[in-house]
């Protein structure tokens, strides 16, 4: 058995729509890997497909918490951000990446700032332009297209791309943070959507597709993100990981979609979970 590792993942805590932290959780866990949390906001749900919902700040407590871990000597293998509630809570999680990092570390940064063109509700251009900042503390950063679009002041122009435009993207995103990038949501033909992942420093770019299912899915985001960093502090390199990621991630959604579930209560990851922890031990046992 391998020593486990820990991920440190920092995001919000929804108490329903299955986003956040209610995702990594257990995502990360399914891949045998413990999952630290840091709870940036406690909201009762989601916010998109909700009004009303509650919104619990808990920046005060952020840096404390990263202190108190200092002061326990606490070793983090990788540290995963996504949802931040504010400019000063993106300003912290820099603090923290570089309280806690060693030359090992794996630094995950989902800019998480909206979807199909638009800023998700309690944002503002500025906390794009932070983000985009935050980026230059990570080793992968994992956009979508509309992210993509806001960080770099570009057009968005849907997510059905010339291979040219998706790499003159990756290009523009290659100077927000110069070692890996994984574009999501990227309609790669008519019938498929993927990722596409880039290594600055091998300049090599890899089209991972998977099958396009039709319709809103909230989520998704962060239930393809906490496979990719389960995998990789599995030991997948970064397309590996992204393949396994896109596989898990589309056979969730094809279960939401069979059900007709509510888009706004999250993609049904859970029955998932145990193949993905299944495709794991398999990828080392050859
Ligand atoms: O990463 C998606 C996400 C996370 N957390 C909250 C959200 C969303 C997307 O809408 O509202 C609170």
């Amino acid at each position: 058995m391998n020593k486990q590792k820990r991920v440190l993942a920092i995001h919000d805590i929804s108490g329903l729509g299955k986003s956040s932290l209610t995702v990594a959780l257990p995502i990360i866990s399914a891949a045998g890997i413990e999952c630290a949390v840091m709870p940036t906001a406690v909201l009762s749900t989601q916010t998109s497909g909700f009004d009303g919902f509650t919104f619990r700040d808990l920046t005060s407590d952020m840096q404390a918490m990263a202190e108190h871990w200092k002061k326990e000597n606490i070793h983090f293998d990788a540290i995963y951000s996504g949802y931040l509630g504010s400019i000063e809570q993106i300003s912290i999680v820099q603090n923290i990446i570089e309280m806690f990092r060693t030359p090992e570390t794996l630094v995950l940064i989902d800019p998480v700032l909206g979807d199909n063109g638009e800023l998700y509700r309690l944002f503002s251009f500025d906390h794009a332009n932070a983000m985009a900042k935050l980026c230059k503390s990570a080793d992968i950063i994992i956009p979508n297209l509309t992210e993509a679009a806001l960080m770099l002041g570009r057009e968005y122009k849907g997510s059905f791309l010339a291979k040219s435009e998706v790499e003159e993207i990756l290009n523009g995103l290659s100077y927000l943070c110069s070692k890996k990038v994984v574009l999501t949501g990227v309609q790669l033909g008519h019938d498929d959507l993927g990722v596409v992942c880039f290594d600055w420093e091998s300049k090599k770019i890899d089209y991972i597709a998977g099958d396009l299912i039709n319709g809103t899915y909230y989520g998704t985001g962060d239930v393809f993100g906490s496979f990719l960093m389960g995998a990789l502090m599995r030991g997948l390199n970064l397309p590996q990981a992204a393949r396994l990621a896109v596989d898990h991630t589309c056979a969730a959604i094809k279960l939401t979609a069979k059900e007709g579930t509510n888009p706004r209560m999250g993609v049904r990851f859970e029955p998932v979970l145990v193949d993905f922890g299944n495709a794991l031990n398999a990828a080392f046992a050859i």
